[in-house]
């Protein structure tokens, strides 16, 4: 927990890059070999929702001849975030110390990720950041960049916090993090999966430091952004922001 920056951290223990994909058929293997290149000691795990275009076989495929990954087969399309949840529980029953999460179409570059494990030294949870600076993005077009800087603004405003960027998805969580947080109350399914997380661990006392990135914008495969998500994301950070404030007005905590 925070106490001023007083705490001493413990060793990080083994890492697991957690990849949720769906219909990434062009981007597993690149991803997967990047990732292996740039933190060789790291394991991955795939969690596949049983993507139509073949994604998870290709990701066996890479099993097979790598014991470093892993591959987490879905009964079907379920959200980024529940896919994330069963990613985290698989890596707390094979007692990793850090679960990181990124993205498999190459947006979160993996080379960026000892930077992030780096800080992780220090930290509870690193949350790789667009929005602080010396983070950028590249090649997304305006609209996309609104909508991801509005999230994150409107966030900050009804929650009351002072991350910069509370809707990325590239991570690393000290395991103890996610244990501590209460993932089994986790409800929201998709972008709004992060905010839940980030706020969570926040207003828990973790220490939670941003570091840039540099974010880049998908070049093959289909976007799984929709109307929905956006809906989701817009109704729970408001119904979280009403309820935080009518917890500090009663002096109650935030469950
Ligand atoms: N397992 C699983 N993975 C998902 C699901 N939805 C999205 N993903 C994965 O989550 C990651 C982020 O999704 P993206 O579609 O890239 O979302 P985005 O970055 O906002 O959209 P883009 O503009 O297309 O990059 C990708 O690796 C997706 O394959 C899902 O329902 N299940
Ligand atoms: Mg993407």
């Amino acid at each position: 927990m925070n106490d001023g920056g007083q705490r001493r951290y413990g060793p990080l223990g083994r890492t697991l890059v957690i990849i949720p994909t769906y219909n990434e058929a062009e981007n597993i293997k690149p991803i997967v070999s990047r990732v292996r290149a740039a933190v060789p000691e790291a394991d991955i795990l795939v969690a596949d929702d049983n993507s139509p275009d073949g994604t998870g076989k290709l990701a066996d495929e890479l099993a097979c001849t790598d014991d470093q990954v892993h591959v987490l087969h879905r009964k079907g399309k379920e959200g980024l975030g529940a896919a994330y949840l069963a990613g985290f529980r698989w890596g707390m029953e094979h007692d990793y110390g850090v679960l990181v999460e990124m993205d498999a179409d190459g947006s979160h570059q993996p080379e960026e990720l000892p930077r992030l494990l780096t800080a992780l030294k220090s930290a509870d949870l690193v949350l790789g950041s667009r929005w602080v600076p010396g983070g950028r993005v590249v090649n997304w077009p305006k609209s996309r960049e609104m909508i991801s800087r509005g999230g994150s603004t409107y966030s900050r405003l009804m929650l009351g916090l002072r991350t910069r960027d509370v809707t990325g998805g590239y991570r690393a969580f000290r395991t103890e993090t996610l244990k501590g947080i209460g993932l089994d109350e986790v409800a929201s399914q998709g972008y709004c999966f992060q905010v839940d997380l980030a706020r969570r661990s926040i207003e828990a006392g973790y220490q939670v430091v941003e570091v840039p990135i540099t974010f880049v914008d998908r070049e093959v495969g289909d976007s799984k952004m929709s109307r929905d998500i956006l809906v989701e994301a817009l109704w729970r950070v408001t119904a979280w922001g009403v309820t935080t404030r009518t917890n500090r007005v009663l002096g109650r905590r935030t469950p």
